[in-house]
């Protein structure tokens, strides 16, 4: 490793050791692990040629990776030799780790699941390819000034991607507006401009180095060559223009992902990586295969959400047009190959293009999509229809042009049964079908907190982290007290390094004996930040009036960036920085309460504060949360979690026990019902002069004394329009909390029921929603050879 190393400080950075910055050393050790990853990645490749197994294609907008150094190392089981390399070389490991630049191609939990996907994927050997956009920007940095949160351009391309093989060799023409001639019963596009898909692969290891995949992103380069006769002219910005329209296109990640952005440039984006992918694999297949409908059996592709759903008119017009099948044929064929994954009931996150938009961009594809209506028109008379009005509704489009369309939780599958596609879930009884949600053990355990990792191999031995299921035999342990007093101790640890973290960043103290409270999540009416830091100032009010009574110490700690546009996340976040300036500032409470908001909330962030939670602030609105997944990544660390029943929460609370969360708040069907409720949201204020005492405080300014009336919407908005309930759940919130302060002021019942989280979450490993995925949807198998290895 060490020799490996030097040799890409000197062959692939040309830097000297004496002279090398940590910056190359990170990219010559990132190089010497993807030289180690290579091998592994050809056998899997040459092994799916030679069987001719089926495979997977995950068409996803994002991929929110994050950092690789530490965990490739750990599927490679080479994290010792890098350690003692860098030793040898008096380089520091850590540090090292911490150069790398989180490579957020995402929003949020949409992203990472993609990217736990991938990592499950791999650890099962399924082989597939993740498709996505190889965004020059990832998602906005965020800043605190004053406050509020100021966004800048996110620059990780700016150092080389020491992950990615650039494949110029493989590229796609991507057509865009244009015309369509229809000649003796043929349609030929013409478009009037091009794009060209360019590929990067990022070879993506599973555990143990049991398999290798592919994790593909295009980059949007200029089809014209450079316009040297306007340069010649001296007219710079004119030779240059082609060029920038082109990269325009995987320029900036969207950064929110519950809007349906209304532009013609995120249409391009969808149709481009869709495009690029679908021909790839098109490709692919008819290198080894000549009879095109021989495709179903070959290739899986599943839509993350409706953004690739362009995907099924594409696959027909490449098979009417290029390949001569019918189009009824093969609007049936592009069905079986699809799957569409429903990841949000949010009105304004399902996506409609304007036909007229649709038809300029993509003329050939809006006659296909007329086509597909008109065959499930006929064959299902009455169907919902695809284009409605002036819209053409994209979940509708996915939905029939997929086999099978799943949601992520129990009770969010439910709901898109009942709700959105209440109509075609009766016209296709069995094409819903449910896949809960997962996390990848190897990031969300095994890298990312190894105080509690290395207890528990001590335990039981190694085998959980390809076979989470096996953290079961933990529950022996929760009457042992040397062994809870250890599991403490992990926690412990963890919360004294958060603690050393948020001391040099935030510049705050906080006593690593308090309780951590923590919900980090992208900011949004529906996951009630507000509702929280509303009981925080409760809390405060109650404690500073008796400071001497019997407080459990708490520190409230949030992360999370609000959506550039969405004004009343960006209040909410002025809001809970001003209240957490005059609560770390009450000399009164000093030692019983604080307010924690570190900026620039992201997966490495995550990493940190994970493991450090003692409480999982999980109180979305119930119906609104599709599954979450951070709230499984804190109850596999050991965190309890206080939640409503939404998403996944649901699921996670039969698991872990009843007794071991603390369930408050308003079911699914109770909120559609208060709704109806005239006045709800007046009456319970009215009803909680706590909550009342809140309101009125912040509506006098006494968290912002230089400018009173800032909350003064917000504060409104709460009596007349709460269409996310928070003043219902409030008090019950509230109540529970004390319940949860109760419950901590006895460590060792906590630590037992900490540890009933931990021994119970095994089921909520991807790698079991994957294998659901093949089973149900896929029709794949995970190799038996790669299984054996991987349960021991
Ligand atoms: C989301 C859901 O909001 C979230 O609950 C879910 O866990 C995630 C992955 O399925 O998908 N849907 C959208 S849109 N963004 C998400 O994070």
């Amino acid at each position: 490793m060490k020799e490996e190393i030097l040799k890409h400080l000197r062959n692939s950075q040309g830097k000297d050791a004496a002279h090398s910055s940590v910056y190359d050393w990170r990219v010559a050790l990132s190089l010497a692990l993807r030289d180690r990853m290579v091998d592994h990645w050809f056998r899997s490749t040459r092994e799916t040629y030679e069987s001719g197994a089926k495979r997977v294609y995950y068409l996803s907008m994002e991929f929110l990776i994050g950092r690789l150094v530490e965990d490739t190392a750990a599927n490679l089981g080479l994290v010792q030799e890098a350690k003692t390399a860098l030793a040898e070389l008096g380089q520091d490991y850590e540090a090292i780790v911490l150069n790398e630049p989180d490579a957020a191609l995402g929003n949020g939990g949409l992203g990472r699941l993609a990217a736990c996907f991938m990592d499950s994927l791999a650890s099962l050997g399924i082989p597939a390819y993740g498709y996505g956009i190889r965004y020059e920007h990832g998602l906005f940095k965020q800043d605190f000034v004053d406050g509020s949160q100021v966004e800048t351009a996110e620059t990780w391309l700016s150092q080389r991607n020491a992950w990615e093989f650039a494949r110029p060799e493989v590229q796609f023409r991507i057509g865009f507006g244009g015309h369509v001639e229809h000649h003796e019963g043929k349609a030929h596009w013409h478009p009037w401009e091009t794009v060209l898909a360019t590929a990067y692969d990022t070879p993506v290891i599973g555990w143990k180095g049991s398999w290798g995949n592919t994790l593909r992103l295009w980059s949007a380069k200029p089809e014209a060559k450079f316009d040297l006769k306007s340069f010649n002219r001296g007219d710079y910005l004119a030779a240059g223009r082609s060029e920038a329209l082109a990269r325009t296109i995987s320029r900036v990640l969207y950064p929110d992902d519950t809007t349906d952005a209304g532009k013609e440039l995120r249409l391009k984006q969808e149709y481009f990586f869709t495009a690029a992918s679908i021909m790839d694999l098109l490709r692919r297949f008819l290198s080894d295969h000549d009879n095109i409908r021989e495709l179903p059996n070959a290739v899986a592709i599943q839509l993350n959400d409706t953004h690739p759903a362009i995907a099924g008119p594409e696959l027909v017009r490449l098979m009417v047009d290029e390949h001569d099948v019918p189009m009824a044929e093969a609007i049936g064929l592009a069905r079986q190959c699809l799957g569409y994954t429903n990841h949000t009931l949010l009105p304004e996150a399902l996506e409609r293009w304007h036909i007229g938009l649709l038809g300029r961009v993509l003329p050939r594809h809006l006659e296909i999509i007329r086509a597909i209506e008109d065959d499930q028109q006929a064959k299902h008379p009455g169907s919902p229809r695809i284009l409605e009005q002036d819209h053409v509704r994209m979940g509708e489009l996915a939905f029939i042009m997929a086999h099978k369309v799943n949601g992520v939780s129990a009770l969010h599958t439910d709901l898109v049964k009942e709700t959105v596609f209440a109509d075609l879930n009766r016209i296709h009884p069995k094409r819903i079908v449910n896949e809960t949600n997962g996390i990848t053990p190897r990031r969300w355990l095994h890298t990312c907190n190894a105080p509690l990792s290395e207890l528990v191999t001590q335990e039981i031995g190694e085998g959980w982290v390809g076979d989470l299921e096996q953290l079961k035999a933990l529950n022996q342990k929760s009457g042992d007290r040397t062994f809870l007093d250890a599991f403490s101790a992990a926690k412990r640890q963890n919360k004294e390094q958060l603690a050393d973290w948020i001391a040099q960043s935030c510049d705050i103290q906080i006593d690593p004996a308090a309780m951590f409270d923590i919900q980090i999540k992208r900011i949004h009416e529906y996951k009630r930040q507000l509702m929280n830091i509303l009981e925080t100032i409760a809390l405060w009010n109650e404690m500073h009036d008796a400071p001497n009574a019997e407080w459990t110490p708490r520190v409230k700690i949030f992360g999370g960036k609000a959506a550039p546009g969405y004004h009343v996340a960006k209040q909410i976040i002025h809001l809970i920085n001003d209240v957490a300036r005059v609560i770390n500032n009450d000399r009164v409470t000093k030692d019983l309460l604080k307010v924690v908001y570190p900026p620039n909330y992201n997966v490495t962030m995550a990493e940190r504060l994970i493991p450090a939670a003692d409480l999982s602030e999980q109180i979305s609105t119930a119906g609104k949360e599709a599954s979450g997944t951070g709230n499984m990544k804190f109850a596999l660390n050991g965190a309890l979690t206080i939640g409503t029943l939404d998403g996944a929460n649901v699921e996670i609370r039969e698991h872990v026990g009843s007794e071991n969360f603390f369930l408050f708040g308003l079911t699914a069907q109770e909120v559609v019902e208060r709704r109806h409720v005239h006045g709800f949201s007046r009456a319970a204020i009215e009803a909680s002069p706590r909550l009342t005492r809140v309101l009125g405080q912040i509506f006098e300014g006494v968290f912002s004394p230089s400018d009173p009336s800032r909350y003064h919407g917000l504060i409104g908005t709460l009596y007349d329009h709460d269409y996310f309930l928070v003043t219902c759940d409030f008090d019950s919130y509230f109540d529970t909390q004390r319940r949860v302060d109760e419950v901590y002021r006895n460590p060792q019942n906590w630590a037992a029921m900490a540890l009933r989280n931990t021994a119970n979450m095994g089921w909520f490993s991807s790698d079991r929603t994957i294998k659901g995925y093949a089973r149900d949807i896929w029709q794949v198998n995970a190799s038996e050879k790669v299984r054996l290895e991987l349960t021991g």
